[in-house]
Formats: structure tokens, sequence, C-alpha cells
């Protein structure tokens, strides 16, 4: 019976429709972060761009940084709206995560129960059907489908795009943006055009998707809200229309409340729910950066010209001072748990064996950039210096006091966490170089940190100090990281 649908299809429907409220909600908290969108491969502003704000210059004597160009949304539009790209992307993966479970099982299920003949077309009939059907709701009249079958042409048709087109291109699209994926699969990032037509593509899903929604609604409507609505809450036509219309605005208020749920959770308990999405979210990022590495080796030809800067270089009297005379006297202390603390100069680092990379850097906020980094591998380092078995964390120590740098929100000197396995992957270089030149002030000079598979604020610019550890719970606030600490980043930045 085609034109009567078991249970399972009307609560997959609704998880569907609560699941796509908050992924469009906390998509559009992302993309404010960094609001363009790009139609090639660079990451500039200045060309060939869609914007949704002005470019905004910068604090005199700062250089441009990405983080200056950051929307605040209103939390009546994004998840969970102001400055809080963090949770906003705690969110959105957690939702992704489980719209893609509800939309395997979906599948399945339609595959399984021969439901799926509502909705796979087998002949090519169904196009001149469907223009039929188009040219009749047109002239104002209502398209009815066939006998024996709940859709006519039209709507079949784009109910099969939405599943298995539109579907698929935001999962792939979404995929190609994760650096943990798309540096080891960087063909499939090739294949999309690159990064940043990958994300062009996720937000033109998001449009389609928001059309189709409409037009759904609006064919609900017309066909008579009574009659569909039996079908779409107990899965018959026949079905009590008060009952039905009663089943719907329940299932309404259900999506309402979920949405002010989980914006006043956010912002009244931002720790809270870091942590609370974080359990679900946390063994699938530390699954992909410890055993998806990084197979990134770009050709030069791909180098994008322009690379943004992100934090404010160290106001430091101190490091102006090393900065001087090339850094000569700057050292860098790897100590903690290990056999042979060491002090190294530029000229010591330099001495070891360096290794070249031509990979993409992946800001948190949405741009990305291609350079070659040349550097030394941190497993080298941690060999040098003997780091025990017991050893869990390396802690990268940077320069910059975020209190001068970065006063909102401010709080101590910028750090970053890797698990020990993570820090030993051979793509993770404590870089000198960047495009074949010493590193400058903006891009972390003397030395900044390198991952393949992660987001760009794990790559912790100017460093001072290597510190292997047992733990980070005692570690300034204890999540991993100043960007963890302080703007409710995950730990794992593999997505
Ligand atoms: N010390 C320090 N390192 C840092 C940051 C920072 O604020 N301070 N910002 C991070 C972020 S969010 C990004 S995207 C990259 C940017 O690197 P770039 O400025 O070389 O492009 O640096 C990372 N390393
Ligand atoms: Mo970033």
């Amino acid at each position: 019976m085609l034109t009567q649908f078991p249970i399972w299809l009307n609560a997959t429907h609704f998880l569907n429709a609560l699941l796509l409220v908050l992924l469009v909600r906390s998509g559009v908290q992302v993309l404010s972060s960094y609001p363009f969108l790009h139609l090639r491969e660079e990451s500039d502003p200045n060309h060939l761009t869609i914007k949704f704000g002005k470019l905004r210059p910068p604090a005199p004597g700062q250089p441009m940084t990405s983080l200056k160009q950051e929307l605040f949304p209103s939390p009546w539009l994004a998840l969970p709206g102001g400055h809080q790209l963090g949770l906003g992307r705690h969110w959105h993966l957690v939702s992704a995560l489980l719209w893609v479970v509800t939309g395997s099982a979906y599948v399945v299920l339609l595959f399984l129960s021969g439901q799926w003949r509502r909705l796979v077309p087998t002949s090519p009939e169904i196009f001149p059907r469907a223009l039929q059907d188009l040219t009749t709701y047109l002239q104002f009249r209502l398209a009815e489908p066939p006998p024996g079958l709940p859709y006519n042409g039209l709507q079949q048709l784009t109910y099969f795009a939405v599943v298995f087109l539109l579907a698929p291109l935001l999962i792939i699209t979404g995929a190609g943006m994760s650096p943990a994926l798309s540096s080891r699969f960087p063909r499939l990032v090739s294949l999309l055009g690159g990064t940043q037509k990958a994300r062009t593509m996720h937000f033109a899903g998001l449009l389609a998707f928001i059309g189709f929604t409409i037009g759904h609604l609006a064919l609900v409507l017309i066909h008579g809200a009574a009659k569909e609505l039996g079908t779409v809450t107990l899965g018959r036509q026949g079905a009590d229309p008060g009952l039905a219309i009663a089943i719907t605005l329940a299932g309404l208020a259900v999506i309402a409340a979920v949405a002010v749920l989980s914006t006043v959770l956010s912002r009244r308990h931002p720790r809270a729910t870091q942590r609370g999405i974080g359990l679900v979210l946390d063994p699938l990022q530390s699954w992909l950066t410890h055993r998806v590495t990084s197979y990134e080796q770009l050709p030069s030809d791909q180098i994008t010209r322009h690379f943004w800067v992100n934090g404010n270089p160290p106001q430091d009297p101190e490091y102006e001072r090393l900065g001087k005379d090339g850094f000569r006297d700057w050292r860098l202390e790897v100590g903690g748990l290990v056999d042979r603390p060491r002090s190294l100069s530029l000229t010591d680092l330099r001495g070891r064996p360096m290794v070249s990379q031509v990979t993409r850097h992946r800001c948190i906020q949405g741009w990305s950039g291609i350079a070659r980094w040349t550097g030394v591998p941190i497993s080298d380092l941690l060999d040098l210096v003997g780091a025990h078995e017991s050893a869990r964390y390396v802690v990268f120590h940077a320069f910059d006091d975020k209190d001068r740098t970065e006063p909102d929100p401010g709080g101590g000197f910028y750090y970053e966490a890797l698990t020990i396995e993570e820090a030993r992957q051979s793509h993770v270089l404590l870089a000198l170089e960047m495009g074949d030149e010493p590193l400058t002030v903006d891009h972390g000079a003397p030395a900044r940190l390198r991952i393949g598979n992660q987001l760009g604020f794990k790559m912790v610019k100017w460093v001072t100090r290597i510190e292997v550890r047992a733990e980070i719970a005692s570690l300034g606030q204890g999540q991993g990281g100043w960007r963890e600490d302080r703007m409710y980043y995950g730990f794992h930045a593999g997505i």
C-alpha cells in the first residue's frame, strides 16, 4: 500500500525537520564567523567573493586578522547567536551526526520495506510527467498523483532529488571542509574544486533546502492541509483531520521548544553545553585525529597568494628584543616529563632533520590557505628529549599574552595541547619557514606548529616552550587550550 505510510516514515520525517532547524540555525552561526563565500580556492575577500558584511579594517598597528571579520548574529536567527562560534559548531556537528544517522536509517528502511517505489523513478517518463504537473500548478490547478500512488511526478522527482542528491551533496561538501577527512582524501577535495568551493556549495545546498521547504509546505497547504497532514502524522489520508492537526501542532511545539532550550542552555551554561555535546563528539573527533592521518602533499602551483592572519602578535618587549637580531637569542624550552630537557636555539633546530610540505591550512572560521611549510617534526624533538612512557599530552606554550593582544576575552598566555599520538604524526611540524622564507612575525616567527589534519587554532604561533605532560586538567581552565578554555572550541579539531 504505497498511499499509506508506515510509522517509521513519519518518525524519521519529524526527526529530520527537528534536526534541520538545529542545522540551519547553527550553520548561520558558523557562516557568520567568516561572512564571505569564495568562488575559487583563494580566501581573498577582495576577489570573486559573496560578502555578508563589510570587510573591517584592522586596529591601528595590528594585522588584518580574520577574527576581526566575525559577525555576531542574533540568537533569534542563529544558534546560539553572538560571539559563540565554538558552541555553534558543537550544535552543528552533533545535529549533522544525528541527521546522517536518521537519514541512513530512513534510506535502509525505504529499501527494506519496498517504500522506495514511491520515491525512486523507474522510467524516464517521470520527466514529461513532472513538467506536465508543473504547468498544471502554474495554471493554478492541482496536479493529482496517478491512481495508487501518493505523489505526482513533480513531487516524486523533487523528493527523490532532495533525498538522493541534495542530502549527499551537503554531506560530501561538509566532509570536504573537515581537515582530517580532506587531508586524508585530497582527491575528494580537488573533485569539489577546493575547500572554498565546497563551502560555497554547502551554502548553496542550504538555500536549496530552504527553497524546497517553502515549496513543500506550500503544496501541503494547496492540496488540503487536513488531508495531507493525515499522511504526514498518522500515515493515512483518511485519518481524523482534527487529530492530525493536533499532532502537527504538538510536533511544531517540540521543535520550537528544542530551538529555545538549545539557545538558552548554550548562553547560560556554555561550559556545560561544550562538555555535554563533547561527550558525543569527542570519541568521533579523537578517532579522526588519531587514526585519519594527512596524505596531503599539494602541488606547488596550488599555493595561494592570500593567506589570512589570525591572532595578534605578542605585545611583549622581550619578544621585540629577540626579533631585532633575527631571534638569535631566542630559545625553545622542551621539557616536562622527559629524560633530557633541552633549550634549543634556532641554529640547533635548523640542524635537525627538516621536512617540507605544501598543505592547506583551514581555520575554524572557514577560510583556508595553501602554503609550503618547512620545519622539524615534533616526533624528532620528543625523541631528542626522551619523552616518558607515562606522558599523554604535548603542550605548546606561546609568547602572546591574550590579556594584552585580545583583551576580549583575555585570560593569559595562548597555549594548545595535543595528545602524544597526535603530536607524533609525521605531518606535525615545528615550522620555521613559510614559502621557503623564515616565518614573518604575523605568521608566528620564529617557530610555529603545523598540523596536517586539524584546524588552525591548534597551530600555536610564537612558540616558546614545549611541555610533555601526563594530564591537562590542571592547565588553564582544563579544556586543553586557550581557545577551548575561552571560546568553547572542541579539543580535537579534525572536523
Ligand atoms: N600564539 C597564537 N597562535 C595562534 C593563534 C593565536 O591567537 N595565538 N591563532 C590560531 C588560529 S585561530 C589560526 S587560524 C592560526 C592562523 O595562522 P596564521 O596567522 O599564520 O594564518 O594560528 C593559530 N595560532
Ligand atoms: Mo582560526
